[in-house]
Order: structure tokens, then C-alpha cells, then sequence
């Protein structure tokens, strides 16, 4: 009788699904990563890298584009969907990088977040200077909502729709073209016009300064709160999560994703990296990699965050130089795509996280 039970056991060892050691998953982030999250990066062109003395990385770095396909299973583009980017003329759309980050993704069996719809920097001269009444204004946003959420249909599983729009007062930022001039109902708007165009897509609020407790993200809430209860199709908040050395650990992440986990909304990290001062040092590195952890372990935490994404993954393209000339190092990989000890952290929190879904 022992024996037929012991043979049974081993049987069932073999045959059925068990939960391997961490080790035992994969050497990528993706393959490391549990199906309920997707491990991400910004792919970069556009933006700051147009001023730089190398060519756009996309579509020119046959490395970059192999890490990128190898490493993550969701990418964001990092400018090219971006309104100067794609709608850089009243009348004509440049679908064409956009597209191509869109069509590499389906062939890695990656899902895209599309960024953004609604935000005040990175417009197009044509729409920022034009004189426009307030009718037309509100058709311009409608139209380019339809056009390029319609474009991408089916495409794309997260769009950030409204994009840094409060200011570090929890106000509405009057920067913003749309909100300035059509007032703050105009986000409501956005997020409708983009779940007719598909139903489909994940509709996010999106915002760096949110990972700690304040008024920027009480303001958040309150919105989320008001959108919800006018059944406008919002369905997540995210964190940007662009962190620096100087202001501290991002240790109350999770309590924020779950306030609005609470509402009932998905959280994600949409854009995460951590710059140091320079000069790098070990001890620096080792800070860094423990910061990447927290932010890992707070959507790991809360049941609906399902979206971790890097804002690039290798120094070589990072946009933290070029804007913080005293701060660098901000990816996990050096310019050479070796892996400092915030990947192999990466890797090791998201291996060891638990296999199945939460909810
Ligand atoms: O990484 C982007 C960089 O290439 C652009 O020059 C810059 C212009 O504002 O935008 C960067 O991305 C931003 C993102 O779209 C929104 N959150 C902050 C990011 C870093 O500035």
C-alpha cells in the first residue's frame, strides 16, 4: 500500500504543475516575471535622443532591439506616440515608427502602452500657437483621440490618457492647453473618446511625484473617485516612479497603489528609473538595486497592479543625463548593456514573487 502511494507521489511529481525554486525561472526578466505582471521598457527614439551624436536607437541598434525583445514582454514608446511625434501637422499623422515599435512588439509577443493623449508638454507648434476657438480645440483632441487610439485598436493594452495633469499643489495644470482652455471637464472627455475608440484598451491616469502621500495624489483620488461615479471609462492609475537618490526610498508606494486598488482601478509603474549622483560607486549601485526592489515588492503587494515598466533599460539612451547633468546611472544596465546589480535585483524579486494570480 506505501509503495502504490509512493508511487503515485512521484508520478504526480512528474506529471504535475509545480512551483520551482526561483532560480529555476528563466535568465530573462520576462521569463522571471509571474504571468500576472508584465515587465516592461520605454523604447527609446524622439524626444532627447534626436539632439544626441548617435543615430535613433530603435530603429538602429540591432542590440538594443535584441535585449529589448529578449528582456521584456510589454513596451512603451518612449516619444513616438507623443502628439509632436505623430500628429506633427494639423492634417498629417506619422504613423510610421510608432508602427514599427507596434508590429516588433507583436512579433515578441509583447504588449505595448501607448503614451499619451492628453498632456502639456511635447505638443506640435501648429496646435500649441494656433488660434483656435474653444469648438474647435475640443474636435482637434477628438479627432486626434479617434485617429490614433483607433489606429492602434486592439493594439494596445494600456493607454496612458491623461498624462501629469495636476501640479505639485494637487491643481490642475494650467500648462495644459486643453484643460486651460476648455477647463478640467475635458479629462472626462478624453478617457471617453478613447474607450470608444477601444473598448478594449486599459485607460490610465499617469503621474511622476505620486509615490509617496501628499496632495498631489489626494487629488488623484478625489478624481478618480468623480470619474468613477460618473461611469467614465477609467480603469487604472500609475505611477511613473522617476526616482532619485537624493529624496529617498519610495517606501510607501504600495499604500498609495492601493488606495486606488481600493477604488477597484489596476495600478502600474509605468515609468521607473533610479539616478544617482555621480560619481557611481558600489555603494551606490547597491542603494539603487534596493530601491528597484521597493518598487517591485509595491506592486507585487497590491492584487491589481499588473504592469511594471523600466524607462529604458540601458544608460546608453537614458534621458536622466540630459536633463539632470549631476545625476546619471539611472537604468539597470551601463551604456555597454552590461547588468549592474539593480537588474540582477530585478530578477531575482520578480522570480521569487508568487506564480499565481491574486485575484
Ligand atoms: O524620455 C523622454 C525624453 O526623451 C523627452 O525628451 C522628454 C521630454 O519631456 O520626455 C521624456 O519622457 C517623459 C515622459 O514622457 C513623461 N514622464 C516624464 C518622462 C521623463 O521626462
Amino acid at each position: 500500500m506505501r509503495k502504490a502511494i509512493l508511487a503515485v507521489v512521484a508520478a504526480a511529481a512528474v506529471l504535475l504543475p509545480f512551483a520551482p525554486p526561483a532560480q529555476a525561472h528563466g535568465s530573462s526578466l520576462r521569463d522571471a516575471a509571474p504571468r500576472y505582471l508584465r515587465i516592461g521598457s520605454a523604447v527609446a527614439g524622439g524626444g532627447h535622443h534626436v539632439d544626441q551624436p548617435y543615430p535613433d536607437p530603435f530603429p538602429n541598434d540591432r542590440e538594443y532591439r535584441r535585449i529589448l525583445a529578449r528582456e521584456f514582454d510589454s513596451v512603451s514608446p518612449e516619444n513616438q506616440m507623443k502628439w509632436e511625434f505623430i500628429h506633427p501637422e494639423r492634417h498629417r499623422y506619422n504613423f510610421g515608427p510608432a508602427d514599427a515599435i507596434v508590429a516588433f512588439a507583436r512579433r515578441n509577443g509583447q504588449v505595448v502602452r501607448g503614451h499619451t493623449l492628453l498632456w502639456h508638454s511635447q505638443n506640435p507648434a501648429w496646435l500649441q500657437e494656433g488660434t483656435f476657438t474653444k469648438a474647435q480645440l475640443r474636435s482637434i483632441l477628438r479627432e486626434h483621440i479617434f485617429t490614433v487610439v483607433g489606429h492602434y485598436r486592439g493594439k494596445i493594452q494600456q493607454w496612458d490618457v491623461a498624462n501629469e495633469i495636476f501640479t505639485e499643489n494637487g491643481e490642475y495644470r494650467q500648462e495644459n492647453i486643453f484643460i486651460r482652455e476648455l477647463g478640467p471637464g475635458i479629462v472626462a472627455d478624453a478617457f471617453r473618446w478613447a474607450h470608444q475608440a477601444d473598448p478594449r484598451a486599459q485607460l490610465f491616469l499617469n503621474d511622476y511625484g505620486v509615490e509617496w502621500p501628499g496632495v498631489k495624489v489626494d487629488a488623484y483620488e478625489t478624481l478618480a473617485r468623480q470619474l468613477l461615479q460618473q461611469r467614465v471609462p477609467l480603469h487604472g492609475f500609475a505611477s511613473q516612479a522617476h526616482l532619485s537618490m537624493r529624496y529617498g526610498a519610495p517606501d510607501q508606494l504600495a499604500g498609495v497603489l492601493q488606495r486606488f486598488d481600493d477604488l477597484g482601478l489596476a495600478t502600474a509603474i509605468t515609468e521607473l528609473d533610479v539616478r544617482m549622483d555621480l560619481p557611481v560607486t558600489d555603494e551606490k549601485l547597491a542603494t539603487q538595486a534596493v530601491y528597484y526592489r521597493t518598487v517591485l515588492d509595491a506592486c507585487l503587494a497590491v492584487d491589481g497592479c499588473n504592469s511594471v515598466t523600466l524607462w529604458g533599460f540601458t544608460d546608453k539612451y537614458s534621458w536622466v543625463p540630459v536633463f539632470f547633468p549631476e545625476e546619471g546611472a539611472a537604468t539597470v544596465m551601463w551604456e555597454d548593456f552590461r547588468k549592474k546589480p539593480a537588474y540582477f535585483t530585478v530578477r531575482d524579486t520578480l522570480a521569487s514573487a508568487p506564480r499565481h494570480h491574486r485575484r
